[in-house]
């Protein structure tokens, strides 16, 4: 690979031969890619030497920062000892059974089982074809349908896309496939705000047993859940919430399924997002943080409820992937669970610098575009508001969250905007003068965005 080409011609060959994931082929060919070449820590660099603060982690998995010698290393001798051989046909590797080993241990005590796959995508397809395994193993095959949320993500896969609540998704390709309902987000800003936060997070809680009742439980095989959604703009539901969703599942038997992809690893100041909203799953889907994005790897911890049937009961899973437990993912993941462990990165998030970022949001709640400003660990939001007063929104036709994202590219800050709602989730290796830097740069953004607004007519 060479890193010699000018920015112009990398961007001519991307146009020409890449085909980009959630991308308007066209326009992007038109406007030309950003080119990013080196990462160090926190930072990014691109192919104009430009620096960017990264505070979404890569796409939410750089837990660890770029650079960590120990996961380069651990993949170096990973390659040389054995780069590759597969878990089929009764083989295992080292590194695949010694992460089986650690995940048991860092995951809640009903998890001592995983199936490992590539990707979360691929993780939810597992979860799919496993709860209804467990149904058909107890004789309830009937027991097809999985409930999940308008505006969640859980991957992209027919299976992830099915699972999601991404109306755009299901739009294109016949989704989602049969035995999937969903149920609303328990999104207060956007649903909620007759009723108090925690009023609202019970409400939104029984929209799942309502569901249960129109399908029949007889027929709910699970319900799925991310603990915080991530890529649906990082909506922090009410602390009442999946404690009710808990007991409604309990009530009616319905296997509970957390999907860990964006809160697992310590994300928000737990190991696992549904430690820190009190919920004890049957199923967590994993990715991205388990390597911190240095390679792909996901999977599903399997808990004692449903490994006590799969495993009781015997018989064949017809299911898995060739890069079920690569190895050379597997040896990265060891060597940053164990990274993140030694340095206390999740109670750091949990005691000092969560509630930082926590308390630097709340001086960027006060800015006259923002109606409500959410933290959880190290994951923000601010949704950002036509009238603070009054808390409207503004046209969804003038974009106002790409207008904010390109002054944040423009001043050498990586943030997402999903609709209106202005996204991060950086590194959990963040200092607090970086925390520093990344609220300075946010508040210089959201002042462009302000004085571009104004000078559109905003006010
Ligand atoms: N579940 C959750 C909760 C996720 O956030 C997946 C599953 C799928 O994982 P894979 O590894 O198959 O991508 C995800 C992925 C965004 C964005 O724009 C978020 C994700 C992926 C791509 C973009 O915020 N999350």
């Amino acid at each position: 690979m060479t890193t010699t080409r000018t920015t112009q011609a990398w961007q001519a060959a991307d146009a020409a031969h890449y085909l980009h994931p959630f991308t308007d082929f066209k326009s992007l060919a038109a406007k030309g890619s950003r080119v990013i070449v080196k990462a160090d820590n926190i930072y990014l660099w691109d192919s104009d030497g430009k620096k960017i603060l990264d505070a979404m982690s890569g796409l939410w998995c750089v837990n660890v920062g770029y650079g960590q010698r120990e996961l380069i290393d651990a993949a170096t001798r990973q390659l040389e000892t054995l780069p590759f051989y597969n878990s089929f046909f009764q083989t295992a590797t080292p590194p695949a059974i010694e992460l089986a080993e650690l995940l048991a241990e860092l995951t809640p005590p009903q998890f001592q089982h995983v199936f490992f796959s590539g990707s979360g995508s691929e993780g939810n397809d597992t979860v799919v074809r496993m709860v209804r395994r467990y149904w058909d193993l107890l004789g309830r095959p009937e027991r097809q349908v999985i409930i999940s949320r308008n505006n969640a993500y859980h991957g992209s896969t027919m299976a992830g896309a099915s699972l999601g609540g991404m109306s755009g998704m299901h739009a294109q390709g016949g989704l989602p496939i049969p035995g999937i309902a969903h149920i609303e987000q328990p999104f207060w800003f956007e649903l909620g705000r007759g009723e108090s936060r925690d009023e609202f997070g019970l409400t939104a809680a029984r929209w799942l047993e309502a569901k249960i009742q129109e399908i029949g439980a007889d027929k709910v095989a699970a319900f799925i859940g991310e603990p915080v959604q991530g890529a649906g703009g990082v909506i922090v539901p009410p602390d009442t919430y999946w404690p009710e969703i808990q007991r409604i599942c309990d009530r009616h038997g319905i296997l509970l399924v957390s999907d860990e992809v964006i809160c697992g690893f310590g994300r928000t100041g737990r190991w696992f997002g549904c430690e820190r909203f009190g919920v004890r799953p049957d199923l967590m889907t994993f990715a991205k943080g388990v390597t911190s994005g240095y390679v792909p790897l996901g999977g599903v911890m399997v808990g004692q409820r449903i490994a006590d049937v799969l495993i009781g009961q015997g018989g064949e899973f017809n299911h898995g992937y060739t890069y079920s437990g690569h190895p050379v993912a597997c040896a990265v993941a060891l060597a940053n669970l164990k990274l993140i462990r030694r340095e206390g990165l999740v109670e750091r998030v949990r005691d000092d610098i969560g509630p930082y970022l926590a308390e630097r949001y709340a001086e960027l709640a006060r800015h006259p575009l923002v109606g409500e400003a959410q933290t959880c660990g190290l994951m923000g939001a601010l949704q950002l508001v036509k009238d603070k007063a009054a808390g409207t929104t503004f046209d969804p036709a003038l974009e106002v969250g790409m207008v904010c994202r390109a002054h944040c590219f423009a001043s050498g800050l990586i943030m997402r905007a999903v609709g209106d709602r202005m996204i991060v989730a950086p590194p959990l290796v963040m200092t607090r003068a970086q925390i520093d830097e990344m609220v300075e740069l946010i508040a210089k953004c959201l002042d462009l965005t302000a004085a571009e607004l104004t000078a559109r007519g905003w006010r």
